[in-house]
């Protein structure tokens, strides 16, 4: 029998952290009915976090979880699938968690092509701290370190797992939610490193010091400046300014590492055994 995605939530530990409006909720929302559709049990899942608004996912849902040290959670995750290979290893962190502190960690899983779902909350900010701005704020916004504005670049880090190596790559938004829900979907069957940036609103930490005056305003942003990448195909390079793209951007097959390394370990095993005899 089907599973109701509201049966992966620990009720008794409501209510949630998150401040109104977040969109942390609505990500978790189109991960816990895509988990739900692909079927899977709350004993084949493992839910990694690090540290942050989007790791809190953890503390709601009803998977085996493992709430990390920052930065770290994909170390861990590479960890426990290597140790248990059947289940279906997730990691959600965010843009600060993910881009920033872990961003080394990410290149290199994706380099690995590690059978791991990672779902990044990009909310443009370090949410929970306060307000620091992080590798994905786009350059000019306010942020509690960049009180005149910021001066860096952001970067497109869909393009960087892709360029990293990873075999599934997919963007959505908040307001996006079913779109999102399918990318996820897509991801947790791909059999390697599948990445989703689901670009969410943060009204505390980023909107109210932007000039984006609430969630509305922000959700309402996020349906103008995202463009399919079907729709994109037949725009002109001007057309696309001050946008971006959303969709699936890489889906292919290569080896998987734990496939690998079990074959690996296998012929070690083997010429062991001939050595011996
Ligand atoms: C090693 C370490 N450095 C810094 C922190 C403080 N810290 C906790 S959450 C966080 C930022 C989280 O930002 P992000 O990953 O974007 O998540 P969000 O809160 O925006 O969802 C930081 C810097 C920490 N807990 N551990
Ligand atoms: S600080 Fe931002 S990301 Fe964190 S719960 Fe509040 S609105 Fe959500
Ligand atoms: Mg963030």
């Amino acid at each position: 029998m089907a599973v109701h995605a509201s049966e992966y939530l620990r009720l008794n530990k409501m209510p949630h952290i998150w401040c109104p409006g977040c969109g942390t909720g609505i990500v978790l929302g189109a991960v816990i009915r895509a988990i739900a559709t692909a079927g899977y049990s709350r004993d084949d899942v493992m839910v990694v976090t690090g540290i942050g608004c989007s790791a809190r996912t953890n503390a709601i849902i009803d998977f085996n979880t493992f709430q990390t040290t920052h930065g770290r959670a994909l170390s861990f995750a590479t960890g426990f699938k290597m140790a248990r290979p059947e289940m279906k290893v997730i990691v959600i962190t965010g843009d600060g968690d993910g881009a920033g502190i872990g961003g080394n960690h990410l290149i290199h899983t994706a380099r690995r092509n590690i059978d791991i779902t990672t779902i990044l909350v990009n909310n443009s900010i370090y949410g929970m701290t306060g307000g620091q701005y992080s590798p994905l704020t786009p350059r000019g916004s306010m942020a509690t370190t960049a009180p005149y504005g910021t001066v860096e670049a952001s970067f497109d880090l869909c393009e960087l797992v892709k360029a990293a190596g990873a075999t599934y790559v997919g963007r959505s938004t908040a307001y996006h939610a079913v779109l999102l829900e399918q990318l996820v979907g897509k991801a947790l069957k791909h059999h390697g490193f599948s990445f989703i940036e689901a670009i969410s609103q943060c009204p505390i930490g980023y909107g109210r010091r932007n000039q984006q005056k609430g969630a509305v305003e922000m959700l309402n942003r996020q349906k103008q400046e995202a463009v399919s990448v079907d729709a994109a195909a037949k725009l002109a390079p001007e057309q696309l300014l001050g946008k971006y793209l959303i969709g699936e951007f890489v889906n292919r097959q290569e080896p998987e590492f734990t496939d690998m390394h079990r074959e690996l370990a296998r012929k070690a095993q083997q010429s062991s055994e001939g050595a011996q005899s």
